[in-house]
């Protein structure tokens, strides 16, 4: 901790989680997500790692009742209690799919696999022996998280997940998907009528546009008329992609999962070879040499989407590139497109600030988030870049000083170029955990 106006950042933070707090998880946000989400619960457990160890236990604890027979670990988990969110239960329908647990209501779709690494940070915080119990019960579950992306999300064997929503990788109106997305036709489609129950909350310039929506609840619909099948979807989904964020994330479970076999003495064999498989593949299909970034891969079109999400440098973070290609990713980070021409950016901004279809306000069009930031400023002290990693952190301690724990910020410091302060909704859980990770370290790979 650095000084007094950091200690009571630190304190503004756990108020931020503790109103978020449901009983055995934590909402994402106070009005506009009720339930609990699966990549936000991982976030939010290593904050809590420093101050109540009980709660983190608790997160992933409740996380993991919903997984599905077949391994897969949902995006959503319904409080039955909880209203006002689209889409709910009743639009999921996920009692048609035979693997939905008895009692349990979810979505049917994933998101990124943080909760290995998310759960060894718990350990390396705590290192005790209720917390090496506590992953001791949680291991098998983590690792048939991940045996289910290898085993029904990669069917050319090639150690690359793909994704069959955007809402799976929760970057979900990345420019980066909206050619991939655009193939989705939706002439002649009578969807069921939905009301959007985020825009009564926020501003529908924060907000996907209608025809993502639409898009998503197609998709739905598809899922639901295969039951679920995944190996229905592989053949018949319009929208499969190989995605950089969810493959680096599960890059860096894997190599996680190995150090929690290690410290439970556990048979590590098959996560070994997911760890290689994975890590070789993202970098020889997902580096884009032109633009020095990585990018997702369009299965359906057979090529790779645009590279210009901060997606492409979650990389560093798994330690996927090697030193000469690390430095190539470093100078795109410090390129006008993401720390713009003359420092008027927080790093880092979601999309390349330069490209046609950026938008500095729209949700992950161009705002800066801060899980994002977290991510990037551990990748960058493994490579040892560590000047780059200042200044990632000092940014996102000055986001949030300025501007509270919201969910994401305009990428300006000024709003002459565009969005600027605090957007979407305020009192953030994940911005508010991984805050409180920065700030008390001690700092890690
Ligand atoms: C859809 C909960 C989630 C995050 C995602 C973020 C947003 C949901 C929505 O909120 O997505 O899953 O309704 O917009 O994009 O990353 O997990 O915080």
């Amino acid at each position: 901790m650095r000084d007094r106006a950091e200690a009571d950042l630190l304190e503004r933070a756990k108020a931020v989680l503790a109103s978020n707090w449901c009983g055995s998880y934590t909402k994402p946000a106070p009005r506009l997500y009720p339930h609990q989400w699966n990549w936000d619960s991982g976030f939010v457990a290593i904050g809590y790692a420093h101050y109540a160890p009980e709660k983190a236990r608790s997160e992933l604890e409740h996380l993991f009742r919903a997984q599905w027979r077949n391994g897969m670990l949902p995006h959503i988990q319904f409080n039955p209690e909880s209203e006002g969110y689209f889409p709910g239960p009743d639009l999921w329908r996920t009692d048609l799919s035979p693997d939905l647990p008895p009692g349990i209501q979810t979505s049917g779709i994933s998101n990124p696999p943080v909760h290995a690494f998310a759960a060894l940070r718990v350990h390396e915080v705590r290192g005790d022996e209720a917390t090496k119990e506590w992953l001791r019960a949680l291991f098998p579950g983590i690792v048939a998280s991940h045996r289910y992306f290898y085993a029904r999300r990669d069917p050319g064997g090639e150690g690359l997940a793909y994704i069959r929503h955007p809402w799976e990788a929760g970057t979900d109106n990345s420019p980066a998907y909206d050619g991939a997305l655009s193939r989705i036709d939706l002439t002649g489609v009578t969807l069921p009528s939905y009301e959007r129950v985020d825009l009564k909350i926020i501003s529908q310039a924060q907000r996907p546009t209608q025809r993502d929506y639409d898009r998503y609840v197609l998709l739905i619909e598809l899922y639901k008329r295969t039951g679920y099948d995944d190996a229905a979807l592989s053949a018949e989904c319009p929208f499969l992609v190989q995605d950089v964020l969810l493959n680096s994330i599960l890059c860096r479970s894997n190599e996680a999962l190995l150090e929690i076999a290690e410290i439970l003495g556990e048979d590590s064999g098959e996560i070994r070879e997911w760890e290689a498989q994975t890590r070789r593949a993202l970098d020889a299909k997902l580096w884009d040499d032109e633009t020095g970034l990585y990018t997702s891969f369009d299965l359906r079109a057979g090529r790779s989407l645009p590279a210009g999400s901060v997606s492409g440098f979650i990389p560093l973070f798994a330690g996927v590139p090697d030193a000469a290609r690390a430095r190539r990713v470093v100078e795109r980070l410090d390129s006008p497109g993401f720390a713009g021409r003359s420092g008027e950016t927080y790093r880092v901004p979601s999309y390349d600030l330069e490209a046609m279809d950026f938008d500095s306000a729209k949700y992950w069009r161009g705002p800066v988030w801060l899980n994002m930031d977290w991510m990037i400023y551990r990748g960058l002290r493994r490579y040892g870049f560590d000047e780059a990693a200042a200044k990632v952190r000092s940014d996102m301690v000055e986001l949030v000083s300025r501007h509270g724990f919201h969910e994401y910020f305009g990428p300006f410091r000024r709003p002459e170029r565009g969005s600027s302060g605090g957007l979407g909704s305020p009192g953030f859980s994940w911005t508010a955990a991984l805050s409180i990770d920065l700030l008390r370290g001690p700092d890690g790979r």
